[in-house]
């Protein structure tokens, strides 16, 4: 079915345009995990639904919960709600969230276990995913930019190879020291998937994508090149040579300096810093090379007030001048107040540009 026509063209989002270093009229901004458990209206859904997998996968539901926060805080992008862990799902792993110990995977620890995994993404059991952002699209403001994502291959392979979340990375470090070739297999593997789930999902009608590469600091310093910037470069190369105006944004949280070298590799559209990396190397550095999206700390969420205030002026400061859309550095915490959510949109509405041309 044709979505109606839209009276507003992409170039009028503020979001897009700040992305492309067009003038807007205020601070574009979303948050990672906008939507999720700091908001009442969310944990009202979730605790109805059977299990988080299948609230992903129900399209009406998936739907409302993409529009909580831009009808609460007026966002000037919405991110699909969805999770990483569907593109493993959907290559056949099975995948479990269980309540408060986040999700469980079988691993997959070596070459052998490869044979688990299918060849190509399972598209029927991700349909759902795209009807949602058809849904969506049809439900959001004019205004509001809808972003889709993917984990970053790296980080989906943490996941696959530890069997669930990880702070110490063993299992995954000994497969790429015992048999680097057979670990390319599964990256290879990966990166095809969220390659092909990407495309589908621009297809389905997102206006802009993220590669979420949140434990990228996992990776020896040396080993970046090979398993965190060259399998995004080919994600960002395939998907410019079919959608080249949609712009990619890269999220490799914790590798600090070296994300330059990210951003000239891999040729991302915008970079999202986390809060550890310097404001100043974000605007010179950075900035010549790419938007940047981020910065503020997400505890500075909770905080709220003028420490929240005085945070937010500093980083619009330092960025506003350039590329820049606001965020924050990792995503919305749990124990966030909303009415903190709320005064950080109304004091990014307030806040001059200084750029306009
Ligand atoms: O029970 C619940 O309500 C589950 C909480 C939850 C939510 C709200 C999970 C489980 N995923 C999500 C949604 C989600 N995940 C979105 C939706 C859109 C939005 O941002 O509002 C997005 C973009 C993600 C991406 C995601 N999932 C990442 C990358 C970003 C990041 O936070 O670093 C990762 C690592 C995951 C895996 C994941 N999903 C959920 C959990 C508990 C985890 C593990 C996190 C960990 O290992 O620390």
């Amino acid at each position: 079915m044709d979505s109606p026509i839209s009276p507003v063209s992409p170039e009028d989002k503020p979001f897009l345009r700040a992305v492309m270093g067009a003038p807007v009229a205020h601070h574009p901004f979303w948050l990672m995990r906008q939507a999720g458990r700091y908001l009442p209206e969310y944990r009202a859904i979730r605790a109805k639904a059977r299990d988080f997998v299948q609230l992903c996968l129900t399209p009406d539901l998936a739907t409302e919960i993409t529009l909580q926060p831009i009808r609460r805080f007026g966002m000037d992008a919405a991110i699909l709600f969805s999770d990483i862990l569907l593109v493993p799902f959907s290559l056949g792993q099975e995948l479990a969230f269980q309540e408060g110990e986040g999700p469980k995977l079988e691993p997959i620890r070596d070459r052998s276990g490869l044979t688990r995994l299918s060849e190509a993404l399972d598209f029927e059991r991700l349909l759902p995913v795209y009807e949602t952002i058809r849904l969506v699209k049809q439900a959001l403001p004019p205004e509001t930019a809808l972003i889709g994502f993917a984990g970053a291959p790296w980080t989906l392979a943490t996941y696959m190879v530890e069997g669930g979340s990880s702070r110490q990375f063993a299992a995954i470090g000994s497969w790429v020291s015992r048999d680097a070739d057979g670990f390319q297999v599964l990256i290879d593997r990966i990166t095809t998937a969220v390659t092909a789930h990407l495309d589908r999902q621009i297809a389905a009608g997102v206006e802009a994508v993220q590669i979420f590469d949140s434990w990228a600091a996992a990776a020896l310093p040396h080993d970046l090149k090979r398993w965190v910037y060259e399998p995004t470069r080919r994600i960002v190369a395939s998907l410019k040579e079919r959608w080249p105006a949609v712009p990619v944004i890269g999220f490799p949280k914790g590798i600090g300096t070296a994300t330059a070298e990210y951003v000239r590799t891999t040729g991302v559209d915008m970079i999202s810093v986390d809060t550890t990396l310097p404001l100043d190397f974000a605007r010179d550095t950075l900035q010549p090379l790419a938007a940047v999206q981020g910065s503020l700390d997400p505890e500075l969420l909770v905080t709220g007030g003028t420490a929240m205030k005085a945070a937010v002026e500093r980083i619009v400061d330092t960025l506003g001048a350039g590329r820049f859309v606001f965020n924050l550095g990792h995503g919305v915490l749990q124990t966030t107040p909303p009415e903190h959510v709320a005064a950080l949109a109304e004091q990014l509405r307030s806040l001059p540009v200084s750029r306009l041309g």
